[in-house]
């Protein structure tokens, strides 16, 4: 017999938390769509040490937060490729552990950006302990990458100077595009409302349920905080709806009875890409 002598390795060191200052940003970024991209270019842009499903965590030390990544989706691939391409790289030097959810609207119905969302947010802790939610267009990318793509004291509202309203916030209390909220700030406003069919207000209303719950919005300044949106028109399907700006003044007495604690809606499909989990969902819309 022989004498069992326990290895030790002595260059394998407990991991630590990740800096407050992520050290590999850049800063400023080049940003073009004029492109013929494929998700062939996004793949091999993410590194590989991207999981399944658009799911990464750096290996140098201990994310400081568990992200999801909730996009509102439906037919808008060459979009979601140039997201892709862009966004991974930068998510990776920020040192986040986070995944990329697409939820996507199934059937041709009125789309529904913001119940879109409260199904994505439903969907992403089924499977994984997120304390963090960032809520992004399919069609805005960040043109600076110390624009952290994390959680504040405060809801953040990160897409504050978009080229498409000149690098200025169209209006001052103007929440749309990029947002992140925590999981109890999320849940502090009963998520989002449901019932914004079509396009618009739905923002303004997610910035009222802020407001109204006693907290205030958060922002990069505005040189972090500048995005390029890809030019496109709009969809068929999310004409503005008429009814939705008027709704915005009974936000305050509906939020209760309008959110996460109501939301109804049915997974159809999950599908996992190497960069997004694909998430279709049913959600009753209106024909
Ligand atoms: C503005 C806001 C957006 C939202 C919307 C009103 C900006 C940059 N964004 O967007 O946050 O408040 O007005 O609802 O100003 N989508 C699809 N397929 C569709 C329709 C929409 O994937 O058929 C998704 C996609 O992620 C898109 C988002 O919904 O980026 C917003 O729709 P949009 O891009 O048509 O609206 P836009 O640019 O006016
Ligand atoms: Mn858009």
């Amino acid at each position: 017999t022989q004498k069992v002598t326990e290895k030790t390795n002595p260059t394998t060191k407990a991991l630590e938390r990740c800096p407050d200052t992520p050290p590999n940003l850049v800063g400023p970024l080049l940003v073009e769509f004029n492109v013929d991209r494929t998700m062939e270019h996004a793949r091999k842009a993410a590194n590989s040490f991207i999981q399944q499903g658009g799911r990464y965590k750096p290996k140098e030390c201990i994310a400081q937060q568990k992200v999801a990544i909730i996009i509102p989706f439906r037919n808008r691939h060459e979009h979601l490729i140039h997201w892709l391409y862009y966004l991974h790289p930068i998510l990776m030097r920020q040192q986040l552990d986070y995944c990329v959810y697409v939820i996507n609207q199934d059937g041709e119905g009125v789309f529904n950006r913001a119940k879109l969302m409260n199904a994505g947010y439903m969907e992403a802790l089924k499977e994984y302990d997120y304390e963090c939610f960032v809520f992004s267009d399919i069609d805005l990318v960040p043109l600076d990458d110390r624009n952290l793509y994390r959680c504040f004291n405060n809801p953040r509202h990160l897409a504050v100077a978009m080229d498409k309203f000149n690098y200025h916030l169209p209006y001052n209390t103007y929440f749309g595009g990029v947002s992140s909220l925590s999981k109890e700030q999320y849940l502090k406003i009963n998520g989002f409302p449901n019932t914004y069919w079509g396009w618009g207000g739905e923002d303004d209303d997610i910035y009222r349920r802020v407001i109204f719950r006693g907290m205030s919005i958060s922002r990069p300044d505005s040189v972090t905080g500048k995005y390029k949106m890809i030019k496109h028109n709009r969809d068929k399907h999310n004409d503005p709806n008429p009814k939705n700006p008027g709704k915005l003044s009974h936000t305050q007495s509906t939020m209760d009875q309008d959110g996460i604690n109501t939301l109804k809606y049915t997974v159809k499909d999950i599908k996992k890409d190497l960069l997004y989990t694909f998430i279709t969902v049913d959600i009753e819309a209106p024909p």
